[in-house]
């Protein structure tokens, strides 16, 4: 007999590696989140998940902020480390490894990956003169640099660009031009979202440059192999992070994961991992990815959100100030997935209030409740369903298979639009049957209703525990739903609340958000 997992399709999934140069801002945990909510989803799917975050700490940019500082890099990283992965614990992340680039794992990984694309010969020394921008750890062709008036030149990004001129080795990227078309041509699904893939794709026809691939006026790196006066370009050593949590170049437990089902990037660094990444790997012979997905950009709106609050970036105080549950559900819900979104105070008080709160919430809470004081705290038994009751149970049966399909494309805000409307549809169906009038008229029919609404609550809490996982788990616990009975396979049409088994008190699970902040700035 085969185990569970032994039987589960694997699904390997990463997020980008954090530059540990300064706090964890509001863009890492929105990235961590979210990857975080696919992972979940697919575990409750059954599938075994592998999930991989971690920090990137070699590089120019991490060396200069570390002796500004006036800290070893080293030790700089270290520190900061600390505080991201600290952020994926307050923030519930179910990742199953943080990975550090400073550690001895992920050298040997970038050595063996190295020493692979140099046998294939596409590795050679020459001399580097071009541009580099150390904000973004990137080389710029000089049609992609522009003078501006203060006299200093910038790349793309708009972060300034400086000259760079040294003995470097060069990986042959010109040669994997039509590889890469071919690759995108024939995969469709490589880049996400769309407009992604076709920047990518204009990018790679304009033609494409061999790559300076390491650096000698720094030592702040993974030494080359066999000529260690050179160490890394830093994009080299920090893509390998996903091949080495697999625990390449050894066969562990671990390696059956690569190929990695999914890269959740930012929409900045899609260059890095869709063009250089896929080629590295096709030199090195090695398979590849087989998704890259380029999120869009959060900003805070600008507007003040509170005298004593200011305008919150840092994770640690916005969970604080909101709670977990309402900060993911707010990012998550709120901006499509793959393109840029605001935040501010009043868009998560409002957006959480009104759904959470108000339409999940007080469904829960009004059937709970009435089943408490008029079904002996028990799940009531249901008499013949009427078109009514069958429309909304099907409109609940349905939301699963759409759920898979929007999670496969990375649309979150899918899955949460279509709970949403679920719910909307049954507070409408719920206020139609008036239940509270037929407990005297109409006892059984009562029961019938309820019994319909709740085993609705309890397939929009199994859907929600990806999101919400705290308060998901908490509405099935007061649906009295047995901790090993929330997978998705619960989910199945045979799969229902069974009549006659006992209930807890019910308890407010998604409470208001009461704007103490407003009320106080208000009284002064
Ligand atoms: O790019 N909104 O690290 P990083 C949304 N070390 N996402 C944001 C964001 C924002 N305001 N700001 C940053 C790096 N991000 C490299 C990655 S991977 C092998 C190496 C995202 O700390 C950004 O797009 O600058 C990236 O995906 C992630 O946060 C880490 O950014």
């Amino acid at each position: 007999k085969f185990s569970e997992s032994a039987m589960a399709e694997r699904y390997y999934l990463t997020t980008a590696i954090s530059y540990p140069n300064g706090r964890p801002h509001i863009g890492h945990a929105y990235e961590f989140i979210a990857t975080d909510a696919l992972a979940r989803f697919k575990r409750l799917d059954g599938y075994d998940v592998f999930f991989l975050t971690g920090t990137d700490e070699h590089g120019i940019k991490m060396l200069q902020t570390a002796r500004k500082a006036g800290i070893e890099p080293r030790d700089f990283a270290e520190q900061n480390s600390a505080e991201f992965e600290k952020m994926t614990k307050a923030l519930g992340g179910s990742n199953d490894d943080f990975i550090r680039t400073s550690e001895e794992r992920h050298y040997a990984a970038s050595q063996a990956i190295w020493k692979l694309m140099a046998d294939a010969g596409d590795i050679y020394k020459d001399s580097y003169s071009g541009w580099y921008s150390v904000r973004d750890e990137a080389y710029y062709g000089e049609d992609e640099i522009t003078l501006k008036e203060d006299g200093q030149r910038y790349g793309p990004q708009g972060s300034p660009v400086e000259w760079v001129e040294e003995e470097s080795y060069f990986f042959k990227l010109s040669k994997f031009q039509e590889p890469l078309l071919e690759l995108y041509e024939n995969n469709p699904d490589f880049i996400g979202p769309a407009e992604r893939r076709n920047e990518v794709m204009s990018f790679v026809r304009s033609g494409l440059r061999d790559l300076s691939v390491s650096r000698t006026t720094f030592d702040w790196g993974i030494p080359v192999p066999g000529d260690e006066k050179h160490v890394m370009y830093v994009w080299v050593d920090a893509l390998t992070n996903y091949l080495t949590a697999t625990g390449f170049p050894g066969e562990g437990d671990r390696s059956a994961f690569w190929p990695a089902d999914l890269h959740v990037i930012g929409k900045d660094i899609v260059r890095f991992h869709t063009v250089y990444w896929p080629a590295f790997l096709m030199s090195a012979g090695l398979p590849l990815p087989k998704r890259v997905f380029g999120h869009g950009f959060l900003f805070n709106r600008g507007e003040k959100m509170s005298k004593s609050v200011g305008n919150v970036i840092d994770p640690f105080a916005l969970i604080e100030t909101y709670g977990l549950d309402r900060l993911r559900y707010f990012l998550l819900r709120e901006v499509p997935f793959g393109q840029d979104g605001n935040y501010s105070h009043d868009a998560i008080v409002n957006r959480t209030n009104s759904e959470l709160a108000n339409d999940i919430g007080n469904l829960a809470q009004r059937s709970l409740s009435m089943i408490g004081k008029h079904c002996d705290a028990k799940v009531p038994t249901p008499g013949a369903l009427t078109e009514a009751d069958e429309a909304i149970l099907a409109q609940s049966h349905q939301l699963l298979a759409t759920a898979r399909e929007a999670i496969d494309r990375q649309e979150i805000h899918h899955v949460l639009g279509g709970i949403v409307t679920l719910v909307s549809a049954t507070n409408r169906y719920f206020a139609g049957e008036e239940p509270w009038a037929l407990r005297k008229t109409d006892p059984e029919r009562m029961a019938t209703v309820l019994y319909v609404t709740a085993e609705v609550v309890r397939r929009a809490a199994i859907l929600l525990q990806p999101f919400v996982p705290d308060s998901a788990g908490k509405l099935l616990d007061v649906l009295g739903v047995d901790p090993d009975r929330r997978s998705f396979s619960e989910l199945a049409p045979e799969r229902t609340l069974q009549p006659g088994s006992p209930l807890p008190t019910p308890q407010g699970v998604f409470p208001r958000f009461v704007d103490k902040l407003a009320e106080e700035d208000g009284a002064k």
